[in-house]
Formats: structure tokens, sequence, C-alpha cells
């Protein structure tokens, strides 16, 4: 478990620091580990769409900013691309981003909301080594075709369910994928995992810390291999959220799933639709289950495993109590958390609240990157290992959650 305990000894300030900020390990866990995207190539920004599509083509390893909107700029990604946005000004709409056979791809800091219609946010259909980060991702939910009605049932022709298609869906060879610390919602379908019950393979994919509210089902929907769900919060899931289906077998802890489940009874399955079951295919996957909580759910909200399944990484770092996961996830999900310099921002801007606590600290400062932030007034919060923190212009003594 992640605990935030100073490390030998240390300035009181830094204690108070953390307790103030939490500040969470945004560190790369799960299936995409080791992924890089475009580090190390040429840093460029992209300001309309034809310049966002041909530097995501590009065979360059590249780190593409956006700054601004962009607005139809639907593109396929190759290889070796970090997509990262600038504050919260990183936006895309009427775009889907597709990953058909590109690797070492990261996504990250950027809203992308409202596709095309009867398309997907993100269609991952070969890609492999992925990491989608800190982004909002959505469409809408409702009577989108405006008939007065909320069709609920797929593929009605010009209906609701088919407005728009998943956010982020990913079959086919699509493989070794992490989705962590998104906020993910309004749509009839989240995230889907395998086209039909033939498209089965072992797609290896990591979801953790993402908020994931007003959707109707697939959160996600896995189709055979294996997966690891954790601490998730669900919020305002109307139909059914992790669906197990056709011999998956995930890994399920430390969630928190509120007011999610219709409780209908799944015609292939006898399952009823809830937080965690097997719908839709005959045949069913299967769950181990730890520590989720369920908090006004309808339906199926088991707390017994079907399975045993250990990923074969370590994230012990970043596993938080499912105690702790609602008030993490609302407050370090989404975009303008994490930046381009590495430092944590607080909606968009740097962190600089003030301490509630302040200590007697003289004139103490400390720089962060070489940007001076006296302590008195506030402090930033560092974003992951390597970023040096000095004080008085010194060196601090200790390492403590990465921060010297
Ligand atoms: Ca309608
Ligand atoms: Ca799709």
């Amino acid at each position: 478990m992640k605990r935030i305990i100073s490390t030998g000894t240390f300035f009181t300030i830094t204690t108070v620091i953390f307790q103030v900020f939490g500040a969470p390990d945004f560190s790369l866990a799960g299936f995409a580990e080791g992924v890089t995207g475009g580090s190390g190539g040429r840093t460029v920004r992209a300001v309309n769409a034809s310049e966002f599509t041909s530097n995501c083509k590009s065979s360059e390893k590249l780190i593409i900013e956006i700054a601004g909107k962009i607005s139809n700029a639907s593109t396929s990604i190759a290889s070796n691309k970090t997509i990262i946005g600038i504050g919260t000004a990183g936006e895309l709409t009427g775009t889907t981003l597709s990953i058909t056979s590109g690797t070492n791809i990261i996504i990250r800091n950027i809203t992308i909301h409202h596709a095309a219609r009867e398309k997907d946010i993100i269609s991952v259909s070969g890609g492999k080594r992925i990491w989608i980060d800190h982004c909002e991702i959505y469409n809408a939910i409702g009577d989108l075709n405006g008939d007065g009605n909320v069709d609920t049932k797929g593929d009605i022709e010009g209906g609701d369910v088919d407005w728009y298609d998943g956010l982020i869906d990913m079959t086919g060879s699509s493989a070794e994928i992490t989705i962590s610390w998104n906020r993910i919602h309004d749509s009839f379908k989240a995230m889907l995992v395998g086209s039909s019950d033939s498209d089965l393979s072992d797609r290896k994919i990591t979801f953790h810390h993402n908020w994931f509210y007003n959707l109707w089902e697939r959160v996600p929907s896995y189709r055979s291999g294996t997966g690891h769900v954790f601490n998730n919060y669900y919020n305002d899931i109307d139909h059914s959220a992790v669906n197990s289906r056709m011999n998956a077998k995930l890994r399920v802890e430390g969630n928190v799933f509120e007011k999610v489940g219709s409780g209908e009874i799944d015609s292939k399955t006898g399952i009823e639709w809830g937080p965690i079951g097997a719908y839709y295919s005959g045949t069913k996957g299967l769950w181990e289950v730890s520590d989720n909580i369920f908090t006004d759910c309808t339906g199926n909200q088991p707390t017994t495993s079907t399975c045993s399944y250990t990923p074969p990484y370590d994230y012990a770092d970043v596993l938080h109590d499912a105690a702790e996961v609602k008030e993490i996830v609302t407050e370090w999900s989404g975009v303008g958390k994490y930046n381009s310099t590495g430092i944590i921002t607080r909606n968009g801007i740097p962190a600089s609240l003030a301490l509630k606590n302040p200590v007697s600290a003289g004139n103490a400062f400390y720089t962060i990157r070489g940007e001076k932030v006296d302590i008195r007034s506030g402090i930033r919060a560092p974003a992951r290992t390597g970023v040096l923190i000095r004080r008085n212009g010194g060196t601090c003594g200790s390492i403590l959650n990465g921060v010297q």
C-alpha cells in the first residue's frame, strides 16, 4: 500500500506539505510498464488538425503538444509518440484517435470529447504498449436523437445508444495497455475489449484510478484474456460496469462502486446487471475480487472470487485501500493535474495552496526545477521521482516519495 511516510531524517515542513497535498504516485504502472512514448524525441506543438494529424502519422519519435482546441482531426497514431495537453487547454473534438499497429504511445492530459457520429474516441485495433493517462474523455448520454425517448438498446438505426460509439475500444491484437487517472463519462458505451465473441486474445489491460461516471455499460466489457481493474471510482453507471466475458480472468480490487447497476437479469448468463458480472455472451468470464466497496448498488456485487489471477507486475506502490479511493480519484483524475513540465497542478494552475498549518519557516524556500517557491505562502507538489527540490538553495537530505 502506498503510504506517505517520511523515510529517515527530514524536515518537519515536508510532513506538513504531504499532509496538505497527499500527492499520489502518478508513475506508470500496469501492463504498459516501460512505455516511453516520444521521450527523447523532438517536441512539437500542433495548432491545427493538419499539423496534428501529420505529426501523429510521422515515423519520427515525437512529443506532440496541444495547447488549444483542435477539431475534426481523426488520425492514426504511429509508434513512439507522446500526445500531451498543456495545462487544461489541450482539447480534441470530432476526432477519433486510431492505433492500428503503432506501439509505445502515450496520450496524456487532454480533453477528448464528442467524436464524430457513430465513431469511437480512441480506437485501438492492433496497437500495443499504450498508456492513456490523466485525460477527460466523453461523448453524451440521453436522448441524443431528440425523439423524446431514451433508447437503451443498441443497433437501432439513428437511435441514442449508437449515436456515438465507444470512448476507448480495444480490439483485435491490441495489448499491453494502461488506462489510469482519467475521467471517463457520459456515454452509453464506455470501453469495449474484444469486438465479438470470436475476437479472442489476451489483450492485457490495466485500468486504475479512473473516475467512471454517468455511463450505461462496458466499464469495461472484457472478452477473454487477463485484465486488472483496481482503485477506480464508479458513480452512476446505469446498467452494468465490469463485464467479464468469454473466459476472461479479471482481478477487480479496491474499487468503489456507487449507484451502479440496473438489476435486470441477463438472458445469456442469468446474472443480474450490476457492478461486476458476466453478460451478453454465452460463455462467462471470471473474476478475482477483493476490497471493493458497493454503495447504493443494484445487481451482482460479488465478494467471493470465481478465479485467481495475479498480474505479472508490481503495483504495491500505487495501490490504495478502497476506503481512500473516492477522495483520491475525484481530486487527482483528469486534466490539469500533471503537466508537461512534471509539476503537479491543481485545476490547471501549478499547485500553490497555502499551507493549512504553516510552520515557522523563517525565510526558508524551496526551488523546484529552478523555480523558487516560498514555503510561507505555498508549495508546489513534486510529480515523480527525479524531481529535485532544494531547500534554501541546498539539497534536502533524504528521499520522500520521490522528493529530495
Ligand atoms: Ca432518443
Ligand atoms: Ca468501437
